[in-house]
């Protein structure tokens, strides 16, 4: 595989059914693509250690998923002027409500890109990154408008 251009990163193991989503669109339109469990509380270093030298390794974006208190999103983009993409994904005792309000509120002067919660969101984070590394890729530009066209020409008009 190419070198990755996007890194998805998730606070544990456990985020992986939803965060999997995220890889859909890459896969399908080209976009090269790494995945890594680093979680912001339980392994600090390695979130550091990824977040200032992710731009030194080629990634143009990064896209953050985690549950509960989800600081991973913010905590990687205090780190780095990569685009961060925020995924809340849902939680146990708050369906992702938590994971939401914990990403969505950035404080001024550092921003994330925050999805909705849950699969939806992760799928959407793939395409936003996509999107934006189709504005310097006319060749990935040309492919992005062919995959919304044949969406849109998906959608049936009739009910049944
Ligand atoms: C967060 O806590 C993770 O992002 C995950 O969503 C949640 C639960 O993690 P596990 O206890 O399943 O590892 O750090």
């Amino acid at each position: 595989m190419n070198k990755p251009l996007v890194s998805i990163i998730m606070g544990s193991q456990s985020d992986w059914p939803v965060m999997e989503e995220a890889t859909k669109v890459l896969e399908q339109l080209g976009v090269p693509y790494e995945a890594k469990v680093v979680s912001a509380h339980r392994t600090p270093e390695r979130l550091y250690e990824f977040a200032s030298t992710a731009h030194e390794r080629g990634i143009k974006v990064i896209i953050a998923g985690a549950g509960g208190s989800a600081h991973l999103a913010g905590m990687a983009a205090a780190m780095t002027h990569l685009p961060v993409v925020a995924v809340p994904v849902p939680s146990k005792h708050f369906k992702g409500m938590d994971s939401l309000m914990s990403m969505v509120q950035m404080p001024r002067g550092v921003a994330v890109a925050c999805q909705a919660v849950g699969g939806a969101g992760a799928y959407n984070a793939g395409l936003i990154a996509t999107q934006m590394l189709a504005l310097e890729d006319a060749e990935l530009t040309k492919r992005l408008q062919q995959w919304r066209k044949d969406q849109t020409d998906s959608v049936a008009t009739e009910v049944k």
